[in-house]
């Protein structure tokens, strides 16, 4: 693996080696083709019995804000803590896992080949097609509904839940840690919206309305800070039933907070979205991120203990 030639490889071995309390660079697996997996740790400070949330990006290879946004928050959290209030209450009480690209080996392949490349790069046991939708690999509802078994097609769900080891890693990271992880959050785009379980069904989550309040305040607060429009609920009503997505995964595994973000823009650039619109994007994903992170602790958090001397 030639780290010097992949630029999201050095930022995250530097960002780790250049803050070194704060950090941790772990290493969850690797893709298909070989690439490493790494997973950074934000650990702010060391009380006992933290809580923790986890974000992930680049599951669909040409969504490239996606792992933008996962680059942003960490220096947004290395940056602010201690100077906005938000993210330093966030740090304060949970860790914060960030996976910056789970789909190593199609986003090069955007670079360098089809910039219109969404699944991994695994190669089909008939040989004639390439790539699994990683957001059909997990084992929820698996291969039945938005997908197919096709490994020509774009929402082909693989040859068996967590066969691609893109989502296999995800997996069994996420089933060593779900007593600590509170919070599951995916970024995608496009189409500006927040979506929660579930997609697999119509049927309500049992704290659905929780997961409306977070997600309704999210785009309110977007709405009054940076006068843009984002869309919200459930999944299979608000998007398209679907099977074997990551949010109804990790929701099914007991993280009771699940949630896909779809970037900017609304279908303009699309997938193109122009580095003028980096910022502007990332910044209604954070405000995001922090008002439902910390409506989670809200929730789960002993009120402040009035009862300890
Ligand atoms: O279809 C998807 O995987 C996501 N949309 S995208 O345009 N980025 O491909 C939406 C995922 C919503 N959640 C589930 N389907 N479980
Ligand atoms: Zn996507």
């Amino acid at each position: 693996m030639e780290m010097h030639s992949y630029p999201i490889y050095d930022w995250i071995n530097r960002t780790a080696q250049d803050n070194p309390r704060r950090v941790k660079a772990i290493l969850i697996g690797s893709s298909y083709e070989k690439r490493p997996l790494y997973v950074l740790k934000l650990s702010f400070n060391d009380r006992p019995n933290r809580k923790a949330m986890w974000i992930d990006c680049g599951i669909h290879a040409r969504e490239w804000i996606s792992p933008a946004f996962c680059l942003w928050f960490v220096h947004h959290s290395l940056s602010f803590y201690q100077q906005n209030s938000e993210i330093t209450r966030i740090l304060d009480s949970m860790d914060v896992y960030v996976l910056p690209v789970m789909n190593p080996d199609g986003y090069k392949y955007t670079w360098t080949a089809r910039r219109w490349w969404r699944k991994n790069r695994s190669i089909s046991k008939s040989g004639f097609c390439v790539g699994v939708d990683l957001n059909r690999n997990f084992d929820v509802d698996w291969g039945i509904k938005g997908s197919s078994q096709n490994p020509c097609e774009e929402i082909n769900c693989g040859p068996f839940p967590e066969s691609e080891p893109e989502a296999q890693a995800v997996a069994n990271f996420l089933r060593r840690h779900k007593d600590t992880v509170q919070l599951y959050i995916t970024i995608h785009s496009y189409s500006q919206m927040f979506i929660f379980p579930y997609s697999y069904t119509f049927d309500q989550a049992e704290n659905h309305n929780d997961l409306l309040e977070m997600v309704q305040e999210a785009a309110q607060r977007i709405k009054r800070y940076y006068r843009n429009t984002y869309t919200y609920g459930p999944g299979a009503a608000t998007l398209y039933p679907c099977s074997g997505g990551s949010d109804d995964w990790a929701y099914k595994l007991g993280i009771k907070y699940s949630f896909t973000f779809e970037l900017q823009d609304r279908g303009e650039y699309g997938f193109l979205l122009p580095p003028s619109h980096i910022s502007g994007a990332c910044n209604e994903a954070l405000l995001a991120v922090k008002t439902i992170a910390v409506k989670v602790l809200e929730k789960t958090q002993a009120p402040a203990n009035h009862h300890t001397i």
